[in-house]
C-alpha cells in the first residue's frame, strides 16, 4: 500500500473526517479532553470554543490534504497573494458555512447542552490589517478557494494586529491588541519550511569562475522566517488553499558567548530584536509613516515568500527560468513592491540568469494593484534609509531605473520633465525611492479597484506610465464574499432567499436579481421588512450593551462605518445632525425624521484631526441624546472598536448607508457593497464603487449628490474659498457658530477649533461645496422612507441587483485578465 492510500485509509476510518453528528460529538469531547485537558462538567466557554475550532478544522484538514495532493501532481499556474495585510475576521463561522455543516454543528452542540452563538463569539479576532485594503484580500482568498483557483495568500503573522479601540470620555483611547493570548487553532507552525532572510550590510564584487563580475551582498544580520499556515476553504467545495503568514525569529535563540561573559540580557537581545519584525502592525490607513522596521517588514514577508515558491518550483522539478509559468504574484498595493528589486536580486545574483532574462520573467510574473489616488498615501522611501537596508535592492532599482529612462528618453524624445515625473527616484528635493513606479515598472499588468479610480490613475497618479505601456492598465472593480457578508452575518434574510430563490446565490451572487419579481409582492416586501427589524433589534441591543444608549428600532438606523479619515467625511454628516438638532430646536414641531446615527471606525494614533473628529461626534450625542426637548427623534452613536465582527452585525441592521466621500478620493469601497446587499439605501457621492453601485442598482434607487471628480477639479481650479459658501448658506454658517462657541464642549471654544479652523480656512475635502446638495438630498431620503413600500422596494431592488459586487466575479476578472489561471479541481483523497 503506498503512504497515500494508506493515509486515505486511515481518514475514512477516523472521526476527524465524518461529517455524522454522532461523530462529530465524539470528536468534539476527545478534543476537548484530549487538546484542553477539560471535560464537559468544568470545560469554559473558551474551551468549548478551542474543542469546537479544533473539531472543525480536523475535517478542513483533509480537504487541505486532498488540495495539496491534487496540487502538486499538476503544473498549472498558481496565484501568490502578497499583501501585508490579511484582515480575515473570525474563522469558525466562515468554516462551517464554506464546508456547509452550520446546521449540523449547531445541532450537535445544542445536543451536548451548548450553543453555537455563543461559542462562536468566544473567537477572538485576528485583526491583521487596517481597513478596505486587508479585508478585500481576506475576500479574495476566500473566492479564490472557492473558484477552485490554486492559489497561496502570504502575509504576515503580526502578534498584536490593529488596536482594540476604546471610548473614554469622549476619546479613542488605543489598547494593545492580544488576539494571540489563548493560542490560534486555526494555524500550523512549518518550521522545515523556514526561510532565512538577510537584512542591512554592504555590498562588495568579485569575479566568478568564467571571468564575470559578480556582486555579493554581505548582509548585517540575519533573521529567520517561520511560516504559519492556514486552510482556507472554498464554498461547497473540496478545495483548500492556504494563507501562509510569517513570523520573525532569531538565528540563536541565545547567544553563550556573551552569556558567558555575564551579560545575561545581552544574551538574548539579538532574540528580541529579530522577533521584533513581526511585532506589531502599523495602525496607519492609506498615510505610510516612512518607519525603518515598516521597511524591514515589508522586505521580509516578501523575501520569505518568493523563497518560499522557489522551493515549491524545485519541488515539482520546475526549473527557475520558469518561475513566471508556475507563479502569478499579485501585489496587494505597493507595501510588497520590493519584491521586484528581491526576484531580479535572486535571479541575477543567486542564479547568475543573465539581466534581460532576468527582468522578463520578474515583469511577466508580478501585478500591481494600486488602491488609492491620495498622493499622500502613496510610498516613497529615503535612499540612506533603503540603503542602510537593503544596499543591494538599492543599487538593483539603480540599474532598472537607468534601463527604464533610457526606454522613456527614447519614446519621448526630449522630455526630460517626462524622464523626472517617471523616474523611480523623486529627486525633487531629500532622495526618495517611488515604490508605485518600482511595482509599475516591474509589473506586466497594474489595476485600479474600480472604473473611476482606474480613470483617475490613467489620467492623473500615473498618466505617464499609462502614455508609455497603455496595454498594462486593467481596471478590476472590487468585490466583497456574500458567504461572509451574506451568508453569516444575515441569517433571516438569507433564509427568505432559501426559501424565494433557491441557494444558489451564494455562489453566483447574480442569482440574486430573481428576488426582482417579488419587489411589488406586499407579502413579501412585509417579510422584508420584518427581517430589517428584527436585525435592528438585535443591532441595537448590541448598541446598549457596548455603549450605554438606548436606540429605537423603529427610528431610520442611518450608519457611517469606516476608518476615520477627512477625506471620508465624516465631518460632513456631524454637520448635518447639528443642522437637524438646529431646525428641531428651532421648532419642536418641526418635521423631523426619527433617525439614529450610528458611526464607528478608527483613527490612525497619530491623526489628531481624526481623533478630534471622533470626540466631536460623541460630543454631538452627548448633547443631543440627552437633550429632552429632542425626545429621542435624533440619537447620535459611536461605538467602539470597528471590526469584522462589529461590522457583521451593523451591515444587516442598516437602512442608509452613508458613503460620501470627496469625489475622486475614494479608490473603490467596500463597505458601500455590504450595505447595498444587506438592504441598506445608499447616500453617496459619485466616487469610488458608488458610481457603479449607482449604475446596477439604478439611479431612482440610489441617493446622489455632490460634486463630481470633473467638478472638484474644476471648483478648485476655479479658485474656492469655504468661507464664501459658509456666509451664504444660513443653516451651514449657524451649524458651524455652533460648534464654534462652544455647544458641544462646555463652552471650551478651543476644543474644535482644529476642525473649524480647517473647514474655514482650507476645505480641503470641500465639505461646505458639497453641503446644501447634501442637505437636499437627505430630504429626499426622509420623503422616501416616509413611504414604507417604496423604500422597501427599493431595499429589495439594491439587494437583487448587487450580484456584480462579488469578490467571486472581481476575481474571476483577474484570473482571465491579469493571471491567466483556470480551476483544478480536487478529488478527495
Ligand atoms: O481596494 C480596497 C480598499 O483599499 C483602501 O482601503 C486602501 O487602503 N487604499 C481604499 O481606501 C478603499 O477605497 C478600497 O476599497
Amino acid at each position: 500500500m503506498s503512504p497515500t492510500e494508506l493515509s486515505a485509509d486511515l481518514l475514512h476510518a477516523s472521526d476527524r473526517t465524518s461529517l455524522s453528528k454522532d461523530s462529530f460529538k465524539r470528536a468534539f469531547i476527545d478534543n476537548l479532553f484530549y487538546t484542553q485537558g477539560k471535560f464537559l462538567q468544568v470545560a469554559t466557554h473558551k474551551d468549548y470554543y478551542q474543542a469546537l475550532a479544533y473539531t472543525v478544522r480536523d475535517r478542513l484538514l483533509y480537504r487541505w490534504v486532498s488540495t495539496a495532493t491534487a496540487y502538486t501532481g499538476q503544473v498549472s499556474r498558481t496565484v501568490s497573494y502578497l499583501s501585508a495585510e490579511f484582515l480575515m475576521g473570525p474563522s469558525l463561522g466562515n468554516t462551517l458555512i464554506n464546508l456547509g455543516i452550520l446546521d449540523e454543528v449547531r445541532q450537535a452542540v445544542g445536543e451536548l447542552g451548548l450553543d453555537l452563538t455563543d461559542l462562536l463569539d468566544q473567537e477572538a479576532e485576528p485583526g491583521l490589517g487596517n481597513g478596505g485594503l486587508g479585508r478585500l484580500a481576506a475576500c479574495f482568498i476566500d473566492s479564490l478557494a472557492t473558484l477552485e483557483l490554486p492559489a497561496l495568500g502570504y502575509g504576515i503573522r503580526y502578534e498584536h494586529g490593529i488596536f482594540y479601540q476604546t471610548i473614554v470620555d469622549g476619546w479613542q483611547v488605543e489598547n494593545t491588541d492580544n488576539w494571540l493570548r489563548y493560542g490560534n487553532p486555526w494555524e500550523i507552525r512549518r518550521p522545515e519550511w523556514s526561510v532565512e532572510v538577510k537584512i542591512g550590510g554592504f555590498t562588495e564584487t568579485y569575479t566568478d569562475t568564467e571571468d564575470r563580475h559578480r556582486v555579493r551582498w554581505v548582509p548585517a544580520k540575519t533573521v529567520v522566517g517561520v511560516p504559519f499556515d492556514s486552510p482556507i476553504p472554498g464554498y461547497r467545495v473540496n478545495t483548500a488553499n492556504t494563507l501562509r503568514l510569517w513570523s520573525a525569529e532569531a538565528t540563536q535563540s541565545f547567544d553563550f558567548e556573551v552569556f558567558n561573559r555575564g551579560d545575561y540580557l545581552g544574551a538574548v537581545n539579538k532574540k528580541v530584536t529579530s522577533e521584533n519584525l513581526t511585532k506589531i502592525l502599523y495602525p496607519n490607513d492609506e498615510t505610510p509613516q516612512g518607519k525603518e522596521l515598516r521597511l524591514e517588514q515589508q522586505y521580509f514577508f516578501v523575501a520569505c515568500s518568493l523563497h518560499d515558491m522557489i522551493r515549491i518550483l524545485k519541488g515539482q522539478g520546475g526549473s527557475i527560468e520558469r518561475f513566471h509559468e508556475k507563479f502569478a504574484v499579485q501585489l496587494n498595493d505597493t507595501h510588497p513592491a520590493i519584491g521586484v528589486a528581491e526576484l531580479m536580486r535572486i535571479l541575477v545574483d543567486d542564479y547568475l540568469l543573465p539581466w534581460n532574462d532576468a527582468w522578463s520573467i520578474t515583469t511577466q510574473t508580478f501585478g500591481y494593484t494600486n488602491h488609492t489616488l491620495l498622493p499622500e498615501a502613496l510610498e516613497r522611501w529615503p535612499l540612506d534609509l533603503f540603503r542602510r537596508l537593503l544596499p543591494r535592492h538599492l543599487e538593483l532599482i539603480f540599474e532598472i531605473n537607468e534601463r527604464f529612462l533610457h526606454d522613456v528618453r527614447v519614446a519621448f524624445l526630449g522630455d526630460e520633465a517626462r524622464v523626472r515625473a517617471l523616474s523611480l527616484i523623486d529627486e525633487t528635493g531629500e532622495r526618495y525611492v517611488r515604490m508605485a513606479h518600482l511595482a509599475t515598472v516591474g509589473s506586466h499588468a497594474v489595476n485600479g479597484v474600480a472604473t473611476l479610480h482606474s480613470d483617475l490613475l490613467k489620467k492623473d497618479v500615473l498618466a505617464d506610465f499609462y502614455a508609455l505601456s497603455p496595454q498594462k492598465f486593467h481596471s478590476i472593480t472590487n468585490g466583497v464574499t456574500p458567504r461572509r457578508w451574506l451568508a453569516l452575518a444575515n441569517p433571516r434574510l438569507c433564509e427568505l432567499f432559501r426559501e424565494t430563490i433557491g441557494d444558489g446565490w451564494a455562489k453566483e451572487l447574480d442569482q440574486l436579481r430573481r428576488l426582482e419579481r417579488h419587489a411589488d409582492d406586499a407579502a413579501f416586501a412585509e417579510r422584508w421588512r420584518a427581517i430589517k427589524l428584527d436585525n435592528k433589534r438585535q443591532l441595537a441591543d448590541l448598541i446598549v450593551q457596548r455603549t450605554g444608549i438606548e436606540v429605537d428600532p423603529e427610528s431610520m438606523f442611518d450608519v457611517q462605518v469606516k476608518r476615520i479619515h477627512e477625506y471620508k467625511r465624516q465631518h460632513l454628516a456631524v454637520l448635518q445632525i447639528i443642522a437637524m438638532y438646529h431646525r428641531l430646536k428651532s421648532d419642536p414641531n418641526a418635521e423631523v425624521l426619527p433617525r439614529t446615527f450610528i458611526f464607528s471606525g478608527k483613527a490612525a494614533p497619530g491623526y489628531a484631526i481624526a481623533k478630534l473628529m471622533i470626540r466631536l461626534i460623541t460630543a454631538i450625542g452627548d448633547v443631543i441624546n440627552y437633550d429632552p426637548e429632542v425626545r429621542g427623534r435624533l440619537k447620535v452613536v459611536f461605538m467602539p472598536n470597528f471590526s469584522v465582527t462589529t461590522g457583521q452585525r451593523i451591515y444587516p441592521g442598516a437602512d442608509l448607508s452613508e458613503q460620501i466621500s470627496l469625489a475622486g478620493k475614494e479608490a473603490s469601497g467596500t463597505g458601500n457593497m455590504k450595505f447595498a446587499m444587506n438592504g441598506a439605501l445608499t447616500i453617496g457621492t459619485m466616487d469610488g464603487a458608488n458610481i457603479e453601485i449607482c449604475e446596477e442598482v439604478g439611479s431612482d434607487n440610489f441617493f446622489t449628490f455632490g460634486m463630481t471628480a470633473a467638478q472638484v477639479e474644476e471648483r478648485r481650479r476655479a479658485g474656492y474659498d469655504p468661507r464664501e459658501v459658509i456666509e451664504a448658506n444660513p443653516e451651514l454658517h449657524a451649524v458651524v457658530e455652533l460648534i464654534r462657541n462652544g455647544l458641544f464642549s462646555r463652552g471650551d471654544t478651543e476644543l474644535f477649533k482644529p476642525i473649524i479652523d480647517g473647514l474655514l480656512w482650507h476645505d480641503t475635502y470641500m465639505l461646505a461645496a458639497d453641503y446644501a446638495s447634501y442637505s437636499d438630498c437627505q430630504l429626499e431620503v426622509d420623503r422616501a422612507y416616509r413611504d414604507t413600500a417604496r423604500w422597501t422596494r427599493m431595499s429589495i431592488l439594491n439587494v437583487a441587483r448587487s450580484g456584480k459586487f462579488s469578490s467571486d466575479r472581481s476575481i474571476q476578472e483577474y484570473a482571465d485578465k491579469i493571471w491567466k489561471v483556470t480551476p483544478v479541481s480536487v478529488p478527495l483523497l
